[in-house]
């Protein structure tokens, strides 16, 4: 008999909701308190929220620059700021976050400052990363990453500043033709759609494994001339051996991408960026913590893991080498 195409899920089985898988994992974890899987509910009604808004982009008024620059000095676009504030409202509302640090605030947000705060979360945040993705329908993306916070640490940034191997969880939400949820609580990686319908994340696949190798790579080579020369002897080389290349220029797209189909993706340092482009403890350390638990590789030079980086600032920025092993494994080799 063939699946009905319209069905929700076409497969037998059970049907699991993000909420019920957190709920199954919390169950597995002994003395745990739930006060993880409410942030992680409050973080999935905030993707319904901005899910929503982003659909609406050209029939709302979202669309465009806010008018203000960001602390990177960056435009920010209306749907950043609605993005931000809405996380901002729903991770407030949880007992158990402490502090939140978002690409869009220069200062981390201190939300309870209680010192009993034990068993308390930070979680940080790019709300919506490759907003400039937005005016041409293009796949965007929120990404987080959750921290124990220290109730005794002297400030805020002394309870922020771990590296990416402290993370307990890490995920992304991307905006694109369906909305997708992808989590890692360091068991492995899984994977929930958005079925709008029902107005629930659905798990889809549980312990998602990128492949190994994957004759593709995913860099801006409008760089490429001012990237250092091991980068540009390895797409000397990838090319000469038949590499695709694929580049959406929205960090979620492509991690996604060769999340599911294997690849390397690169931000290396350029001219412009001499220190990388990307975010270290909101863009590289989830991305790092996701692809590692789903058997990739994640650097930011030969050798030296994105996770193992100890941050000095929360805004700081690194290059980032991630996706298949092989792969990482075959840029690595040409930076020597
Ligand atoms: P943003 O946080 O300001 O949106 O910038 C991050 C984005 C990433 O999504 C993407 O990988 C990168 O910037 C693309 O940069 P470029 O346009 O230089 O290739
Ligand atoms: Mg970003």
């Amino acid at each position: 008999m063939s699946a009905d195409p319209l069905h929700t899920l076409d497969h037998a089985g059970p049907i699991v909701t993000l909420q019920s898988h957190v709920l199954q994992q919390q169950s597995l974890i002994p003395g745990a308190t739930g006060t993880l899987s409410w942030i992680l509910s409050s973080l999935s009604i905030s993707a319904k929220i901005i899910a929503n808004k982003v659909r609406c982009a050209r029939l709302q008024d979202v669309l465009g620059e806010a008018g203000a620059d960001n602390v990177q000095g960056e435009k920010q676009q209306k749907l950043d700021v609605i993005s931000n504030a809405v996380l901002l409202r729903l991770l407030g509302g949880r007992d158990g976050v402490a502090i939140v640090a978002s690409e869009e605030n220069e200062e981390p947000v201190i939300i309870r400052k209680d010192p009993s705060g034990e068993g308390r979360y930070c979680v940080l945040f790019d709300p919506l990363d490759g907003s400039s993705n937005l005016d041409v329908c293009g796949g965007v993306g929120t990404i987080f990453s959750i921290l124990r916070h220290d109730p005794h640490a002297a400030d805020a940034q002394g309870s922020l500043l771990q590296p990416g191997s402290a993370q307990v969880a890490a995920g992304y939400v991307l905006y694109g033709s369906s909305t997708v949820f992808v989590l890692t609580v360091g068991h492995g990686v899984d994977m929930f759609v958005l079925d709008p319908a029902v107005g629930a994340f659905m798990l889809v696949e549980r312990g998602l494994r990128t492949p190994a190798a994957s004759r593709s790579y995913s860099v801006n080579e409008g760089n490429r001339r001012t990237f250092p020369e091991g980068y540009q002897k390895y797409l000397d080389w990838a090319q000469d051996s038949g590499y695709s290349s694929r580049y959406v220029g929205s960090m979620v797209a492509d991690v996604h991408r060769i999340l599911l189909k294997g690849g390397v993706f690169m931000y290396p340092p350029t001219k412009k960026a001499p220190a990388g482009k990307l975010r270290l403890m909101y863009e590289a350390n989830p991305m790092a913590m996701l692809i590692e638990q789903a058997g990739g590789k994640a650097l930011v030079a030969p050798g030296r893991r994105v996770l193992d980086v100890q941050p000095t600032d929360i805004h700081e920025r690194t290059p980032v080498i991630l996706g298949s092993s092989d792969e990482v494994d075959h840029v690595a080799a040409h930076l020597g």
